[in-house]
């Protein structure tokens, strides 16, 4: 999950006051940021230390991150023209650093290596508002009133991020994860007209890379069938949805596997009531195949690396998959 890294004193430490997408054009950083919560914990897989606006900033689109805000765009893409500027990904000249620290971490890890980017809907937000946004309004109206803008958006997000992952997967990413965290701003009706086609053309393109996909909303609890139809292996079930209700609505263990879904602010309590969520998840999950234990939206940066560590442990007792 997003600021993976930020509770580790040493990420802190590394980082300084760099830019983050400064510190992902630097290889070596980047692998021991990947490295630095495994390190800590033994949990079950390594997420890839990037943004979901990495490629965009690669193609030259003027985007920062801000400090305690997020990424910003200025100025916003809001209209044909600008829409036309966003040139397709060539990752091998734009994005370099992050292939070549995806090898450097196969050789590295004992545990597998998730890649990611966000879904084209999240990075059209960041890119129409100009900045993170509670109620999308400004996406909203774009794609209501303007579908044509819209559509061409979508259409060069769709390539940019399919391309994106495809070329993790060939550097060496072993599950591929698509963040589309704003998604559930929208009306079903809605996320099936103008969002679920472009999804669903990125995941059937990632699918040539021949590793499983997990597909990621926060308050996505009516949209979760829509979601699976729109593609991934597992489906992230985030916080505000309970795992069996989630579970059962995107279709069951049958079609499906499912992420999640520790409230991340239950990391902030003591630890008798942390282990009473942790233990309230895995009862939810009834023991099942098919569940990825994870919080349900990112790890909150005031959290106690110690809760973590019995967050870990505790769910590999109870489910019997010590690592060796
Ligand atoms: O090690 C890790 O933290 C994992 C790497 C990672 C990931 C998976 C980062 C680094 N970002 C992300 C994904 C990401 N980035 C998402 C999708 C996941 C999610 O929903 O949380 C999103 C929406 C972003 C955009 C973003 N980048 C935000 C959110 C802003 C908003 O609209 O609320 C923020 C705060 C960032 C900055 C950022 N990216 C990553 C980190 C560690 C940080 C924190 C800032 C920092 O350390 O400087």
């Amino acid at each position: 999950m997003r600021q993976a890294g930020r509770y580790l004193p040493e990420y802190r430490e590394v980082r300084g006051d760099r830019d983050i997408l400064e510190t992902c054009k630097d290889a070596e950083l980047v692998v021991e940021i990947t490295l630095q919560p495994l390190r800590r914990m033994p949990v079950d897989a390594a997420i890839l230390f990037s943004d979901i606006m990495v490629p965009l900033a690669a193609i030259g689109v003027p985007v920062r991150i801000e400090p305690g805000r997020g990424p910003v765009v200025t100025p916003p893409i809001r209209t044909m023209a600008d829409v036309e500027r966003l040139r397709p990904l060539e990752p091998e000249s734009d994005v370099p650093e992050m292939l070549e620290a995806i090898a450097l971490l196969r050789a590295e890890l004992e545990v597998p290596l998730i890649g990611f980017a966000g879904a084209p809907f999240t990075l059209a937000s960041y890119l129409i508002e100009g900045g993170p946004s509670k109620n999308h309004e400004r996406t909203k109206a774009l794609l209501f009133g303007e579908p044509a803008i819209w559509e061409a958006l979508m259409r060069r997000l769709t390539d940019i991020v399919s391309v994106h992952l495809l070329a993790q997967a060939r550097a060496g990413a072993q599950v591929l994860q698509v963040f589309d965290s704003w998604v559930g701003a929208l009306h079903p009706d809605v996320y099936r007209r103008a969002v679920q086609p472009y999804v669903r053309e990125v995941f059937q393109r990632v699918r040539a890379a021949e590793v499983p996909t997990i597909h990621f909303g926060v308050g996505t609890g009516e949209l979760l069938p829509l979601m699976v139809e729109g593609g991934g292996d597992a489906i992230g079930i985030d916080f505000k949805t309970p795992l069996d209700a989630g579970w059962s609505r995107a279709g069951g263990p049958a079609v499906c596997a499912v992420q999640g879904n520790l409230d991340p602010a239950a990391l902030l309590a003591l630890w008798e009531a942390t282990e009473g969520e942790v233990r309230a998840v895995l009862a939810a999950a009834e023991g099942r195949d098919g569940h990825i234990f994870n919080l349900g939206h990112g790890v909150l940066p005031e959290t106690d690396v110690a809760q973590l560590q019995r967050v870990v442990d505790l769910v590999h007792t109870e489910t019997e998959r010590v690592p060796q």
